[in-house]
Order: C-alpha cells, then sequence, then structure tokens
C-alpha cells in the first residue's frame, strides 16, 4: 500500500506537469492515463491486493486521483480548442483575396484634365466657399439688385438680410482673388455651383464650373482666342473646329461664347448639337473695366479675359452622357465604365 500511494505521488507531479503540446500528445496522455489498459484503470484494480481495512482510505485517494487525471484531459482539450481559433489552418501560399479597384468620378476625370492643360500654360487652381455673401458672388460682379439671377426663384438662399447663398457660379473665387492679389492673376476656379432649377435630363440644381482669370499689362481678345483654342485641341483632338459668336455677360465686354463641332454625330445632326453640328461649351471675354476698378486694379495699365465653362457639358461631349442626372445618381453601372480613365 506505502509503495501504491508513492507511484500516485509521482503520476499526480507527472500530470501537473503535462502541457498541451498539440492533438496527438493529448490523446497519448488520455490513453495513458484514462485508457481501458491505462494507469487509473491499474490502479483501480491493485484495490484486490489493499488489505480490507484499508481499503476505503485507498478507494478514497484513487477517485481523488481518477478526478486529476480527467480533469488534466479536459483542460488539454480545452487549450487545443482556443489555440485552433487563434491560429486557424490556413495555406499562406494561395493568392489574396481581390480588392476592386475604385474608379474616378467621371466630373472629376475631366476637373483634373482642365486642370493640367491650363496649368500648362501657367494657370494655377483658386479655391472658395460654396456658402457665399451677395458682394462677391452678385454685386462685386456688376450683377445689378434687379437682376434675375439674384432672384429666389434662381438662387438658394441660406440667410437673408445679410444675405448668404449658395454660389450660383465660381466667379465668387475670382473677385476673392483679385480682392487680395494684385496682377499678374492667371488662375482657373473649378469647383461645385448651385441653381434653383427642376432636375431633368439637362438641368439639375447643381453642376461644376471652371471658370479662368488672366489679368496683366497687354492682355489681349487674341490671348483670349489662342487659349481656349489651345485648351479645346488638347481637351478634344487637333481636328476639332471653333467658332466664335458675340455674347452677353455681365462680367466681360466684349464678350464671345465658344462653340465646336459636334463630337456626338460628327456634325451630320443630334439631339446635343440641335441638328446645327455646333455645340456651346464656354462663354469668355475681355474683363469688364469697371470690374478692375471693383477691386481697385487700374484698368488703364491693366487688361484681363475671363471664362467659364460647365464641367458637366465638356463631360457630356467628351464621353457621350446624354443625362445630366446619372452624374449624381451614383450607379454603379454608370460609374464602372470609368474604371480605366486616369
Ligand atoms: C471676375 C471676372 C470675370 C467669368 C466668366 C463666363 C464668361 C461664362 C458660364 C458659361 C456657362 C458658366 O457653366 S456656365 O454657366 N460662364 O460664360 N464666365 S466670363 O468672368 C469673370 C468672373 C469673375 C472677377
Amino acid at each position: 500500500m506505502e509503495q501504491l500511494l508513492q507511484q500516485i505521488e509521482k503520476y499526480k507531479q507527472e500530470i501537473a506537469a503535462v502541457t498541451h503540446n498539440g492533438p496527438d500528445s493529448t490523446e497519448a496522455y488520455r490513453i495513458k492515463f484514462l485508457g481501458t489498459k491505462g494507469i487509473v484503470k491499474n490502479l483501480f484494480a491493485e484495490m484486490k491486493n489493499v488489505p480490507n481495512e484499508k481499503k476505503k482510505e485507498f478507494g478514497q485517494i484513487l477517485n481523488e486521483f481518477k478526478q486529476l487525471a480527467e480533469a488534466k484531459y479536459e483542460s488539454l482539450k480545452k487549450s487545443a480548442g482556443a489555440t485552433e481559433e487563434a491560429a486557424p489552418d490556413i495555406d499562406l501560399s494561395l493568392p489574396g483575396d481581390e480588392l476592386p479597384l475604385g474608379t474616378r468620378h467621371p466630373i472629376s476625370l475631366v476637373k483634373n484634365e482642365i486642370i493640367h492643360i491650363f496649368g500648362r500654360l501657367g494657370f494655377s487652381v483658386a479655391e472658395g466657399p460654396e456658402i457665399e455673401d451677395d458682394w462677391h458672388n452678385f454685386t462685386s460682379l456688376n450683377l445689378p439688385g434687379d437682376h434675375p439671377a439674384r432672384d429666389m426663384q434662381d438662387t438658394f438662399y441660406i440667410h437673408k438680410n445679410p444675405d448668404w447663398l449658395l454660389r450660383t457660379h465660381t466667379s465668387s473665387v475670382q473677385a476673392r482673388v483679385m480682392e487680395k492679389q494684385k496682377p499678374p492673376i492667371r488662375i482657373i476656379c473649378p469647383g461645385r455651383v448651385y441653381r434653383n432649377e427642376t432636375i431633368s435630363a439637362r438641368a439639375h440644381c447643381f453642376f461644376h464650373q471652371t471658370e479662368g482669370l488672366y489679368v496683366d499689362e497687354n492682355v489681349s481678345f487674341a490671348d483670349l482666342k489662342q487659349t481656349l483654342y489651345f485648351f479645346v485641341q488638347e481637351m478634344f483632338g487637333k481636328d476639332v473646329k471653333v467658332r466664335f459668336r458675340p455674347s452677353y455677360f455681365p462680367f466681360t465686354e466684349p464678350s464671345a461664347e465658344m462653340d465646336i463641332n459636334c463630337r456626338i454625330c460628327g456634325g451630320v445632326g443630334c439631339n446635343v448639337c440641335k441638328h446645327t453640328g455646333w455645340v456651346e461649351i464656354l462663354g469668355s471675354g475681355m474683363v469688364h473695366p469697371k470690374m478692375l476698378e471693383n477691386f481697385n486694379i487700374d484698368s488703364n495699365k491693366y487688361t484681363g479675359f475671363a471664362f467659364g465653362m460647365g464641367i458637366e457639358r465638356i463631360c457630356q461631349l467628351k464621353y457621350r452622357i446624354n443625362d445630366l442626372r446619372l452624374y449624381s445618381q451614383n450607379d454603379i453601372r454608370f460609374l464602372k465604365q470609368f474604371i480605366s480613365a486616369v
């Protein structure tokens, strides 16, 4: 009996020293201690050799030992589960999951291209707030108090008296630059603008513009024509045909609109060019001397030209997009078509 008790003590120490070492060693432990021919079974078999008066005491010791051996087995199984969760079987040599690349919005593509083309002519980008005050959006730009653009029907007002509104053009950015900077000024102002329009295929309550301004000594109408001609050639190709038509804008005098030959139908006639073969793409003109004076720029010394274009319109001609609403519907079938455009 004494010998058996010493043996049990040794087994207890052995069990205490066992640590989790994978499923095979756990199974080996089970077979060794708890198997049909295992240590626990063998110890119980020794009962018959224990004197009767010691049987009760030995039985208790054996039961405690059996519980200890079983508890260890349960804890080894638990640690196996935890290790498997932390490090599941994975094949690191497999190729990774494919992450689909997003696309740039067509308006951003065209905006970036406009910035790039004018950048090569020395124009830098100026930006300003989308919520504007009356002075920068209207008054400083020769848009008098009774001008229709100021009407609540045409403009989103955020606050009246003082008037704060969503800018109706990016001309307000040029106004802010003229206020702060003396000539030479050579900027383009891309950005979102807002007008109170009913949404349809041809009109939206917001769209994007790029306006431009060049003020320096000896800036002429010939500079204006050549700059804009260079722009459309770069944007649409060397074969593009242009025509200038006289027009009117409050900020410029003289003013001209520029048409290019229709890129959609090649001149045969379509809805976009209204069967004329020509599409208007921008407005322009020599900066009105009164405007230069509004910003304390000497109109006897300096002249300038300005222009403005809708990015949606340029985009329509470049990518043949016939409905303005597509730009803001976030339809993935529309957007993913621009996947290969940079
Ligand atoms: C300052 C000086 C001059 C901005 C100009 C246009 C002509 C023009 C519109 C065409 C279609 C924009 O997208 S559109 O609605 N714009 O035709 N804009 S000259 O002239 C300025 C502006 C500010 C201080």
